[in-house]
């Protein structure tokens, strides 16, 4: 999703509205579905094209991860989601930003890749061979128990 400016506590780069921490977060969506997760297989930047990544994006100003996140699904994947409980550690990015992940059950459609190269659905033995991006690759030992236990 295009890097937007926003209205809040500006940081140097202008990445918008920050939270309680100064920081601006990216949400990121650990789907399952059937025992299963969703990747996305992203098409930009150049060093992260190709890998997969948890769908997800900005939190823009004035709402919250669950209603942000809810809304990046919808834009990238077209499909109708239920945001859950936090899943995973924290991971610090650049420019004052932070990539939070969270558990999401699917609530209607199909997810199709209208944003990503592909998107397909791996099992908990499957994980750990998938080309993550490397920020979710700290996920993993979480993603293993979130699938494991169902
Ligand atoms: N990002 C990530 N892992 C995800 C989703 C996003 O590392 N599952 C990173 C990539 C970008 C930033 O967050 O640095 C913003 O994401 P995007 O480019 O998709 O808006």
């Amino acid at each position: 999703v295009a890097q937007q400016l926003g209205h809040g506590h500006d940081g140097p780069m202008g990445t918008g509205v920050s939270d309680r921490d100064g920081r601006r977060e990216v949400a990121a969506a650990a789907l399952v579905d059937s025992g299963r997760l969703l990747l996305a297989q992203r098409v930009s930047p150049p060093e992260l094209a190709g890998r997969w990544e948890l769908p997800g994006g900005k939190i823009e100003p004035g709402e919250t991860p669950a209603e942000g996140l809810s809304r990046e699904l919808r834009e990238e994947l077209g499909i109708e989601a239920v945001v859950g409980h936090r899943v995973g550690v924290e991971v610090p990015l650049p420019n004052e930003m932070v990539l939070r992940a969270y558990a999401v059950e699917l609530k209607s459609g199909v997810p199709v890749a209208l944003e990503h190269a592909a998107v397909r659905w791996v099992g908990v033995d499957e994980l750990a061979d998938v080309d993550l991006v490397p920020n979710d690759r700290a996920w993993v030992p979480a993603l293993v128990e979130l699938l494991t236990r169902g």
